[in-house]
Parts: structure tokens; sequence; C-alpha cells
């Protein structure tokens, strides 16, 4: 390792120890990283450095516009008030929170460039998990929108390891804005060590305690060398849009770092539900859109009513769909109403964005796609051994990032014999194609047949009346579990005991039989996480029968 720009060296001293970290694949010409690096720096810095200083670099509703010199001018001043003010020194962790925002992605650089470490946190969070983070992560710093300030509030009230707390989208004299106001000049960036942390990504895990997943200044700009080259191709006039929040890797990457890496723009959207995207495209001639299935699958036949792809006469030409497996069926709706093709791909928090995936030219159909170049994967059976083509197994995947929990017992489960086994049931074809399966924990066994809830979920979502489905196994005493199917049904549709039969006989005539959902119940939405993943623990401990 080399000498470390950390004062406080809170992240080094709790990585996993070397026997327990994933192996590093460096290969790749764009992945040779000098030993000092800051990506902060490297992107943005060096965004004004390339000349690209008058180029629009963040957009927001309301006719905000901020050039990349502008950016760098509220990150310096961030990075000045942090450490003259706030005493922040290399290694100290900063959390942020906000919803999407131009002042959030300044803070994000300000962090950085001063060698703190990011700690963002998801909008929706409460006080007792934002508690949890600041715990876990020994958060010292907040910048914090003060529309959301409440509950950090509250949270600070328990903790006071977290010391100072500053509010930016703020008028008041105590406000980050106003600090911000008494310092002028450059920030002279930390000469960070290419292996010092840089930010530190909880998990939007479902049960138990969150997991820091630690992240290096050269992960992130790993990220930027792998994924969108290569199967994204964005270009300088690309115009990026899209829903996860920062705090959400898939965001952090495709609304802030991808498009600052070609010197492209982004519209940062506090509210991005379909319908706010179906406005947002159109009036910000967006061309690179990244959201989760579920957001396609609703925004479809109104995206083509309104022609917002760019064969229709609209600016949109690149769509990018992660987070969750992207039934084929959705695939198919969009491609229908936007003659646009999908860009699929599987990323993970421990892994910090995209490490399988297809561009619109080679995409297939239920296939996730094949490994990003700069990762290698492969599906290990049993015996942790790779399988052939066509069976199933559990994905493993390694590349220039990969999983360090910050002191975490889980790491063990996650890090195997060097590879990262993401927790999903993956099966490869003789072409190379990751065909997903299921998460390996939501595995059906039923009579002794393996159903991957998805499988059914796609059968029931072809359904004119389902416009959303979630399939889970049911403990039964005859069969062990059997297949439960939650519903929700377009408008006009009524979840009675006729419709359960004709979607039970319609999954009967698309797959095989046996998988059929022997319990059918219906709700008006799905349980789902802000990174728009079903939370099926939720339907599992859910009263049988509740609508
Ligand atoms: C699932 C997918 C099938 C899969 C993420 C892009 O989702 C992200 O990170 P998380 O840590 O979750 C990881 C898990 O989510 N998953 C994600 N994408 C797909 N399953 N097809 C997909 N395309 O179970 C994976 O193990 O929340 C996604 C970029 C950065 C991310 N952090």
């Amino acid at each position: 390792m080399a000498a470390t720009a950390h004062v406080d060296t809170f992240a080094r001293d709790r990585l996993p120890p070397p026997d327990q970290q994933p192996e590093y694949l460096f290969e790749l010409p764009g992945l040779q990283f000098p030993e000092r690096l800051n990506c902060a720096s490297a992107l943005l810095r060096a965004a004004l450095a390339r000349g690209w200083g008058s180029r629009a670099c963040i957009v927001a509703p309301g006719g905000l516009r901020w050039t990349y010199a502008d950016l760098q001018d509220r990150a310096d001043r961030i990075a000045h008030v942090l450490v003259r003010e706030l005493g922040l020194v290399p290694g100290n962790r900063v959390l942020l929170r906000a919803p999407n925002n131009p002042m959030m992605a300044a803070c994000w650089f300000a962090v950085v460039q001063a060698g703190g470490i990011a700690v963002a946190t998801m909008p929706l969070l409460r006080a007792k998990e934002l508690g949890q983070v600041i715990a876990k992560a020994e958060v010292s710093h907040a910048l914090c929108d003060l529309a959301l300030a409440d509950e950090l509030a509250a949270a600070a009230a328990q903790h006071p390891v977290l010391r100072h707390v500053r509010h930016f989208n703020d008028a008041g004299p105590d406000g980050l804005e106003a600090a911000m106001a008494r310092h002028d000049g450059p920030f002279t960036d930390v000469d960070t060590a290419a292996d010092d942390t840089c930010l530190i990504a909880f998990t939007s895990g479902t049960t138990g305690q969150p997991k820091g997943t630690v992240h290096f200044h050269r992960d992130v700009m790993a990220i930027c060398a792998c994924w969108p080259p290569h199967m994204l191709r964005p270009v300088a006039d690309d115009v990026f849009i899209g829903s996860p929040p920062l705090a959400f890797t898939f965001g952090l990457g495709g609304l802030l770092l991808f498009p600052m890496a070609v010197g492209a723009s982004t519209v940062l959207l506090e509210k991005a539900s379909p319908p706010a995207l179906l406005d947002a495209i159109p009036a910000h001639g967006a061309t690179v859109l990244f959201t989760a299935p579920t957001s396609y699958r609703v925004m479809a036949a109104e995206a083509g009513k309104r022609r917002l792809s760019a064969a229709h006469g609209g600016t949109l030409r690149k769509c990018v769909s992660a987070g969750e497996a992207l039934p084929a069926a959705t695939r198919a709706l969009w491609a229908l109403h936007t003659g646009l093709e999908l860009i699929d791909g599987i990323g993970a928090t421990e892994l910090l964005h995209i490490f399988i995936s297809a561009d619109e030219d080679h995409a297939r159909p239920g296939a996730t796609g094949t490994v990003v170049p700069g990762y290698r994967a492969c599906v290990l059976g049993e015996d942790g051994q790779p399988l052939p083509p066509g069976q199933i197994g559990r994905l493993a995947v390694k590349g220039p990032t990969g999983c360090r929990y910050l002191a975490d017992a889980r790491q063990a489960q996650y890090v195997q014999g060097g590879w990262n086994l993401t927790g999903d049931a993956y099966v490869q074809d003789e072409d190379g194609y990751f065909h997903y399966c299921s998460r390996t924990d939501d595995m059906i066994v039923s009579a002794g047949y393996n159903i991957a809830a998805p499988e059914v979920e796609e059968a029931l979502l072809q359904h004119p009346a389902v416009a959303e489905c979630a399939v889970i196994g049911l403990p039964d005493e005859e069969r062990g579990q059997i297949v439960k199917a939650f519903v929700v049904l377009h408008a006009g549709h009524v979840g009675d005991e006729a419709t359960t039969r004709a979607l039970q006989e319609f999954v009967k005539q698309a797959i095989a039989p046996y998988k059929y959902p022997r319990a059918v119940s219906y709700l008006a939405h799905l349980p789902r996480t802000e990174t728009g993943k079903v939370q099926r623990f939720k339907l599992k401990t859910a009263q049988e029968g509740t609508p």
C-alpha cells in the first residue's frame, strides 16, 4: 500500500484482512492507476484542465445550470468550509443527506477533494437508520439538505460522535451557503493514495445491520473506465437523467461520475417518479436515461405517445436498467413503444457498479448480458468449482473493484476464494451470456422442484391484466413450499377467484405447469426499497390474504 494521506485512519484500520479480500484485476490499459490519485481531482479539476470549464455540467428544474467551473467553485468553497471552519482532517467520514440536487453533488466533490470519506445516505432513511450509519462509520461531520434536517437532527441527538452538522439549500445566516460566501479561491485537493478510501456506501439491505462497503479513489476511476466506454459509450453532448439516488452507487455512477468522465451534463431531479421523468426528459432534452425495470414498465406506453426517443423525433437514445432483473416482457414493451432496446446491467454496492451487461446491439431477452471488460465472471457449483454452460449456480465475479465490508464478519460470506459472490443464482449459456434465475435465497423448492420466482413473474407479466407482480415461496406441509404470487392489477380488473383461475391457467400455458402459483393475492402496490427492489421478506411475513 502507498503511504496514506489519511490522518484519521479509521477506514484503513477496519478493512477486511488481506486473505478475506477479493482478488483484484487491473488488466485493462485504462486500469493502470498511479500511486497517488484523488478521484475528485481526476474527474472535476481535470475537466477544467481539459478546457471543459464552460460546458454545462449539472442542470436542475427551475432553470439552474452549473458549468464544470461552477461546480468546481462550489466544491472548493465547501471544501474550505469543511477544513477551515469544521476542522475536517483527511480520513474523517462526512455524512451526506439530500435528494438528488446540485448542492448534493457539490458536497460529494468537496468531501472527496478534502480527503474525507463521503457517506451518502438515502433520502427516505429515518433517524434510527441514520443512527446505525453514523455509529458504524463513526461519522464526525454531516452536510444535509435543510429539507431533510429533522430525521438527521434526531439521529445526531443520540450519537454525539457526529459533532458538526451544516445545512445547505439554506438561506439563513448559519447555513452552508453563508459559510461558502466567506471562502474564495481554489482549494488544493488532498494528494490521496489511490487506495485511500473516498466513500463508504451502505447496502440497501433488507434485514439486519446495514453493511458499509468501502471504496477507494481508484475504484471510482475504475468504474468509469470499465462499463461506460464499453457498454454505454456516452459522448460529450449527452444529457443524462434518471431516478436512482446519488446515495445508491447506481445513481452516483450513472447520474454524476459517468457524465462527468466524458464532459457531458446531468439533470438532477429531486423527484423522479415515472410521471416526473416523462415530463423532465423532453424538458431537458435528455439523451441517456437510468432507472429501474419497474419504472420502464410504467412509463412505456406514455413514452411512446410522447415520442420521447430519438427515433421518434425526441432526444432519448440510451436507456439503462439495473437494480433488479429486467423481465423480457418489460424489454419488449419498451422497445415496442420507443424503438429503444434497453441496456440491462447487474451491479452491486459491493462492486460499486455494473459488471455484467449488454449494449443495445447485443441485448438478448431474458439475459443480463456478458461480462464487462475489466471483470471476470463465472457460475460456481456447490463445490465452489466453475460449472459448465447450462447449469444453475452461484454468480461469482472479480475485477478492479470488489467487496470490502467495513469491520464486518459477513465479508467471509460475500468473498470466497478471491471471488465476489453476489448472492444471485445465474446460468451461463454457450455464448457467454449470463441469465438471471433468482436471488440464491429466493429459489423456491416445491415438491422437490426448483422454481425461480422471476420465471413465474415473467410469465404473469405477459398477462394483460397484470401491472406488476412478485412471487415467493410459502411454507407448505405437503410440498415444503408452494408458489405464491402477489399481483397488482391494471385499472379495470378485479382480483377475484375468476381472475386467479385465469392467471393460473395462463401461467400453466406459458411455462412448466408445476410452476404455476397455487396461491394468488392482490395488492394495490408492491413493497419496494428506495432502490426499486421488491421487498420479498415483507411479502413473506405479510399476513396471508390481506389485500
Ligand atoms: C440485483 C440485478 C438482475 C442482484 C446496483 C447497478 O443494484 C445494485 O446494487 P445493490 O447492492 O443490489 C445488488 C443486487 O441487485 N440486481 C441488480 N441489478 C440487476 N439482478 N439483473 C440486474 N440487472 O441481486 C444484485 O446482487 O442494491 C446496480 C449499479 C450499482 C448498484 N449498486
